[in-house]
């Protein structure tokens, strides 16, 4: 089955207009995660099914009697937004085969939050990314908490952040000790049937919505994960989300790439970063967010080692986490 070609948009004067998610939800002001939502439709364009899993963009998006979504939409289960995406290509695939529908290229998006994607629905994603006869992408939001239900810590969830789960104490100040999961790298690494994932923020809006098209246009299940500043999660104004996620890539936080049948391309400030421009310290990220507004200096210091780790020791400067004895040839061939 054919995919839609959408071509790249040269530039922000040549995006298109038309909207497919608009008025009607009710996330938080400044809920970066609503943008990515837009922005990703807007790429997509009117021939596109929208899967979600549970969560805030479910939730917020489909308060009853109401929703913003413009194209066809469906909830599935907070786990499943792999099996939902499979089953929907599959489905449309049938459909046309056996004459019930016209034959036509549709876009089939299936997302998920943190929560949903990164530990409970991983399983499924992963399987779904092994079947290459099936076009789809499945986009994970990751606004690093399990949010909807009071902003739980999650496998994406920073280093000693603040959650409902992971609150400070008198005892231990730091309660989440685990290294933010690194969930695309681990898909492009691993599921050699896959031929496109990115890393993507909606402060970069037309980079976003540039991957979300060569996503669906190259074929087979791809993977897109997005860092979502999030103004109730995260503890900071509405005002501060673009703001917010420039800053995660100024920093080095959250690095900008894509990795496409094996080539590896960074994007935006991060090539930049890649290529030997100074970072931005962490501090600037961290101290804008109450999230950590419990850490101490040393705190911020263990964050921004951690961060030159990533660029300094890495196998693939802030992608692939080895840490090589020896200089060793990369199978990954960097762009
Ligand atoms: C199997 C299952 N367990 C728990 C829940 C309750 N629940 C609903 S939304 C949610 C949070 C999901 O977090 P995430 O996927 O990160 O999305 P977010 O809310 O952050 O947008 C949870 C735990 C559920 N709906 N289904
Ligand atoms: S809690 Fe966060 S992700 Fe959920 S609607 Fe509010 S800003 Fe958006
Ligand atoms: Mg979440």
């Amino acid at each position: 089955m054919q995919t839609l070609q959408l071509e790249p948009f040269k530039g922000v004067k040549k995006v298109t207009q038309e909207e497919y998610f608009t008025s009607g939800h009710r996330t938080c002001q400044g809920c970066e995660s609503a943008l990515v939502m837009k922005l990703m439709v807007k790429a997509a364009g009117p021939r596109t099914v929208v899967l979600g899993s549970t969560g805030c963009m479910y939730v917020a998006n489909t308060t009853y009697y109401s929703t913003s979504w413009v194209v066809p939409w469906m909830h599935t289960q907070l786990g499943s937004s792999g099996s939902a995406g499979l089953g929907t290509a599959a489905a449309l695939k049938v459909l046309m085969r056996k004459g019930k529908i016209p034959q036509e290229p549709i876009n089939v998006i299936a997302f998920c939050g943190d929560g949903g994607g990164v530990d409970m629905g991983l399983s499924a994603i992963s399987a779904t990314l092994m079947h290459e006869g099936y076009n789809l992408l499945i986009l994970c939001y990751d606004n690093e908490s399990y949010a909807n239900t009071d902003i739980q810590v999650s496998g994406s969830s920073p280093w000693g952040v603040n959650t409902t789960f992971s609150p400070p104490g008198k005892k231990y100040r730091i309660m989440n000790r685990r290294w933010k999961k690194n969930m695309a790298a681990m898909l492009a690494a691993g599921h050699p049937t896959c031929r496109y994932v990115a890393t993507v923020c909606a402060s970069f809006a037309v980079d976003m919505m540039n991957k979300v098209r060569k996503s669906l246009s190259i074929g087979g299940p791809t993977f897109i994960h997005s860092l979502d500043p999030c103004p109730k999660g995260w503890d900071y104004d509405p005002m501060l989300s673009h703001e917010l996620g420039e800053l995660a890539v100024e920093t080095g936080i959250w690095p900008l790439y894509e990795v496409e049948d094996g080539k590896l391309r960074f994007y935006s400030k991060s090539k930049a970063i890649a290529a030997g421009r100074k970072r931005k310290p962490v501090r600037e990220y961290l101290e804008r967010q109450g999230r950590f507004a419990h850490f101490i200096e040393e705190d911020i210091e263990f964050f921004q080692r951690k961060t030159d780790e990533m660029w300094e020791k890495w196998l693939i400067p802030g992608v692939i986490p080895f840490t090589p004895e020896e200089k060793t040839a990369l199978r990954l061939a960097v762009q």
